[in-house]
């Protein structure tokens, strides 16, 4: 079982988008495992965005994951990260998938709705800085048998 941090970014929650990407996962058969909505700091956003620290877009993404609420989740399953990153399509929107939330909301990479952790290690870790560890809740569905193998 993998756990992913994933976001629905200021656009996103201004656009309304909120639940219609908690749809999506949940539609996918991956559980939440916790939910936070919250204004994010300077020092979160640039503990979460440190390793694009010196790039180019690094003082825009973070005026941008600063700029107005963002709903901030861990969601788990197998293969979570995998999963959770193919539903969302890849990072710049003109060449993500199509059917994906950032194909079918977005245009730009600087408002590209949501973010996905990238690795199990940074599932994890991401989890850790975003959610203290009882927020996070560890519970099972009626139905995983029927989701998980
Ligand atoms: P990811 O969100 O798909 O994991 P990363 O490469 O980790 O993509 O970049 C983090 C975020 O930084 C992206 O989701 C996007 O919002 C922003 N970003 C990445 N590259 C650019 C860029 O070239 N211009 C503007 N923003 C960018
Ligand atoms: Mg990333």
């Amino acid at each position: 079982m993998e756990r992913s941090l994933v976001l629905v970014k200021p656009d996103g929650v201004q656009r309304g988008l909120v639940g219609e990407v908690i749809a999506r996962l949940e539609k996918r058969g991956l559980r939440l495992v916790g939910a936070r909505f919250l204004l994010v700091s300077k020092a979160l956003a640039e503990e979460h965005y440190a390793i694009h620290k010196g790039k180019p877009f690094y003082d825009g993404l973070i005026a941008y994951i600063t700029s107005a609420p963002v709903m901030a989740m861990v969601w788990e399953g197998p293969k979570a990260i995998a999963a959770i990153r193919q539903t969302m399509g890849a990072t710049r929107p003109w060449e993500a998938a199509p059917g994906t939330v950032r194909h079918d909301f977005a245009l730009e990479v600087g408002r590209n709705i949501t973010h996905a952790s990238d690795s199990p290690e940074n599932g994890e870790a991401e989890a850790a800085l975003w959610f203290k560890p009882e927020e996070l809740v560890s519970w099972s569905r009626e139905v995983d048998k029927w989701i998980f193998e």
